[in-house]
């Protein structure tokens, strides 16, 4: 997808048309005031004032109608420009224009407003030069959107369209919408039975059904078991601590609007976890350490609970409650290259096992100027980022570089990754920390007998459970390798009457050696089954007939394929047990 903001055409093209979007409104809603109309990576959008009236899905045709009666108009696009006093008399009866204008400065900038026909707003531009040019839009979707992003103000209407030259490119584009809405998790996660939600339980906590247990429990046994071969140790400890414990580590300062609010048990405060790092800088605290015994690397499958705007929760991607696959390790200072290595080539080797190519390498900074969010120690940061940059160089690995990006504790490398909708999103990161071990006083005791303080690195390959999983649904088109696969096998008996008895041999012998099988034995017709087993998106559907039968065999279908393959019953299981141990599809 072409990014619409950065190609100058487009975005004239696509600015003028949330100005065509703004006139028509206005006709249709005589109410309506308009706050900003910006140009996005995919179209545009407007901020919309309309009163007490609410957009609701019948309303963007009508819209829609009256956008396309202006453009065969065909009125001209025509700017004029103003002084500050002008302008404010001009809007004067309209607060969120007065209030962009108010901070305008007529020296630095130049004031201009665009007319087309019976309409006028204020506007940088540039626009195109009549609404005739704007002919192949589709207005996408709406929703609410605080005023100025503030959950305070008024809750205004925001409509978002899009707008190309020509008809090829919007039906294009059109369609392939409509492939990522088919792949969004969030479909194929109801569709498949994968997770739900429940108001009950809270927005942004999702429950994860039978299925989506069998693929996150497969993630865990994967990660948990390269772990201990690279030395971790994986503990368990609580999902909650108190306030002192987050005040110690500096999140109550640094990362309080992440959390949810405290509660009071007895005498004690508590918070839900945002983050697991105070409790893993304890369990390192709980015995003494020399030189020798680092790197320390503690692991946990960890509960955290975060605050995210209502706005931005998302199916599994971004949610309340979330598992990370995390660790933090704990070492010399002359350690951290080494390690920081390990790190960045166990995240290469896990996205290789999963077959990912789509993603980037993001080196995640400070920005040195906003001293409130970030720790100070100028020294501190120049070292870490320095320290990274030369592993990444060693390594030959591409990436970009984001400022403001960086933990309040360090700066870390991040892998982004795009959804199938919404913007990008972190999976695994690797984050240096030279704060916390300080604030919690750690120690080792170094080769001349003297009392040190370890750096650690927090690190997450899957980053969370959660949003991976997302990620692999959106990537796998929820069409799993047969060794994540929540159903490997399906068992369809040609006939009950004659086949369901041996259906049922076949499947206790695959059920026996853990392949996670399902017998239909409903009475429906085969053709029905089998196709719906393909929707269903399992592996390997056995068909299991006469033939079969006689010869003690089994036939398949692969997912996606129409050939049927038959098979000794030993030979099968050999080769799905072989697949399944080597991860292969
Ligand atoms: C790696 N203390 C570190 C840890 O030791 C930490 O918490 N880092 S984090 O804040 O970056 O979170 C780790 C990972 O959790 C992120 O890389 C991201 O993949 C995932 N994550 C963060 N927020 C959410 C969320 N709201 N929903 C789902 N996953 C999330
Ligand atoms: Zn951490």
């Amino acid at each position: 997808m072409i990014n619409i903001k950065e190609d100058k055409k487009l975005n004239t093209l696509n600015h003028s048309c949330a100005h065509l979007l703004a006139q028509a409104v206005k006709h249709l809603y005589p109410q309506a005031k308009f706050w900003v109309g910006p140009v996005i990576e995919e179209g545009f959008y407007y901020d919309i004032d309309l009163g007490d009236k609410v957009i609701k899905d019948e309303d963007l045709p009508k819209i829609e109608k009256e956008m396309k009666k202006i453009a065969k108009d065909g009125k001209r696009i025509v700017r004029h420009e103003l002084t500050k006093k002008e302008a404010l008399e001009k809007f004067k009866d309209d607060e969120y224009k007065l209030d962009l204008i108010s901070r305008m400065d007529e020296n630095e900038q130049v004031i201009s407003c665009y007319t087309q026909g019976d309409f006028t707003d204020l506007c940088r531009g540039p626009h195109v030069e009549t609404v005739k040019l704007l002919k192949h839009f589709k207005l996408l979707k709406f929703s609410g959107a605080y005023w100025k992003n503030d959950a305070k103000n008024k809750m205004l209407q925001r409509i978002y369209g899009v707008c190309f030259e020509n008809d090829e490119d919007l039906q294009n584009y059109l369609q392939e919408l409509e492939e990522r809405k088919q792949r969004d998790h969030r479909k194929i996660g109801k569709d498949q039975e994968l997770f739900m939600t429940h108001e009950l339980v809270g927005s942004g906590m999702p429950l994860w059904l039978p299925n989506g247990a069998i693929i996150r429990k497969q993630l865990e046994n994967y990660i948990y078991e390269k772990e201990q071969k690279l030395g971790y140790k994986h503990v368990y400890t609580p999902c909650v601590g108190t306030t002192n414990l987050y005040k110690t580590s500096g999140h109550w300062d640094h990362y309080k609007e992440n959390m949810f609010p405290e509660m009071k048990v007895d005498d004690e405060e508590f918070v839900l976890r945002p983050m697991n790092c105070p409790h893993h800088m304890l369990v390192y605290k709980n015995k003494l350490h020399s030189y020798r015994d680092l790197p320390v690397r503690i692991g946990e499958f960890a509960t955290d609970f975060r605050y995210e705007a209502s706005g931005a929760v998302k199916g599994l991607e971004r949610v309340r409650c979330m598992c990370q696959n995390d660790a933090h390790l704990f070492v010399t200072p002359e350690q951290i290259g080494d390690e920081f290595k390990k790190v960045v080539k166990l995240i290469l080797d896990v996205y290789e096992d999963f077959g990912l190519k789509n993603y980037k390498f993001r080196l995640s900074l400070r920005d040195p100027s906003d001293k409130e969010k970030y720790f100070d120690d100028d020294k501190m940061w120049n070292e870490a980022e320095a320290k990274l940059r030369e592993v990444l160089n060693e390594l030959n690995i591409d990436y970009f570089e984001a400022i403001g990006e960086a933990a309040f504790y360090g700066p870390k490398l991040d892998v982004e990754v795009k959804p199938a909708v919404g913007p990008d999103v972190t999976l695994s990161t690797c984050q240096l920390d030279f704060l916390l071990p300080r604030k919690f006083e750690l120690t080792y005791i170094d080769n001349n007998g003297q009392k040190q303080t370890p750096v650690v690195l927090h690190r997450a390959i899957f980053g969370t459970f959660d949003r991976f999983t997302a990620f692999l649904i959106e990537e796998t088109k929820g069409a799993f390798p047969v060794w994540l696969s929540p159903i490997q096998v399906n068992i369809i008996p040609v006939n009950n009457t004659y086949h369901l008895e041996y259906a049922e041999e076949i499947f206790k012998l695959l059920n026996d050696k853990n392949i996670r099988v399902e017998l239909d034995s409903r009475e429906e017709k085969l053709g029905y089954k089998m196709r719906e087993s393909q929707t269903r998106k399992i592996p390997y559907t056995l068909i299991l007939g006469d033939k079969e039968k006689e010869n003690q065999e089994i036939s398949y279908r692969k997912f996606g394929s129409n050939e049927t393959t038959t098979l000794k019953i030993a030979d099968f299981i050999d080769m799905i047990l072989n697949k399944i141990t080597n991860k292969e599809n």
